[in-house]
């Protein structure tokens, strides 16, 4: 049974530039994965109404990535998010060695209780892979956070992911009860 409640939740999705974001929220919302799809700039919210365990849920999904990556402190866009998830992609460094940024703009913005899930996006790309899963794995835990490895592109884990998240979110004791 479906209760009448909504739960309406913000989430945020950050990493740097070119690791999948915008495929990954896109596979996600419209179920699809497009090479030539082009967002038009500034568009970076996106909405999913979903249905998990019998309860209502519309899922407001905050893209941030490029410019938001060079501010410091107090950032708008993270104001009211309940859960976060980290994305890099497995054949590039560079969006590994940005995570401290990322969580760290996370830490100023966000409560430290609220879920946030690693991911590790391009799983598809698998021999251009640049990063052992060893390493990461030691990373998400010094963190405290769970690590899923996605593709946008085959779609592995994107609907696992997201309701992962709204899972944990869900089970706080702000919604529990
Ligand atoms: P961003 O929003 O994080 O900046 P985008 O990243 O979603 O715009 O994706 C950047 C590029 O990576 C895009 O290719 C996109 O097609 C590709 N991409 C995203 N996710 C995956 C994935 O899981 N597997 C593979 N193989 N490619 C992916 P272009 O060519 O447009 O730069
Ligand atoms: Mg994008």
């Amino acid at each position: 049974m479906v209760s009448e409640k909504e739960y309406v939740l913000k989430v945020v999705l950050v990493g740097d530039d070119g690791v999948g974001k915008t495929s990954i929220i896109r596979r996600y919302v419209h179920g699809l994965f497009d090479e030539n799809f082009q967002v038009a700039v500034g568009t970076r919210i996106f909405s999913k109404d979903l249905v998990f365990e019998g309860k209502r849920v519309t899922l407001s999904i905050f893209e941030i990535g490029g410019q938001e990556k060079f501010r410091f402190g107090e950032n708008i866009l993270y104001k009211g998010s309940e859960g976060g998830v980290v994305v890099f992609d497995v054949t590039n460094e560079n969006s590994f060695q940005s995570l401290d940024d990322w969580f760290g703009q996370i830490e100023s913005n966000l409560d430290v209780k609220v879920p946030l899930i690693l991911v590790g996006n391009k799983y598809d790309l698998g021999v251009f892979r640049k990063l052992q899963k060893e390493a990461i794995l030691d990373y998400a835990s010094n963190r405290g956070v769970e690590y899923l490895e996605s593709s946008a592109k085959t779609g592995k884990n994107v609907i696992y992911l997201f309701q992962k998240l709204v899972q944990k979110i869900l089970a706080s004791p702000k919604y529990s009860s």
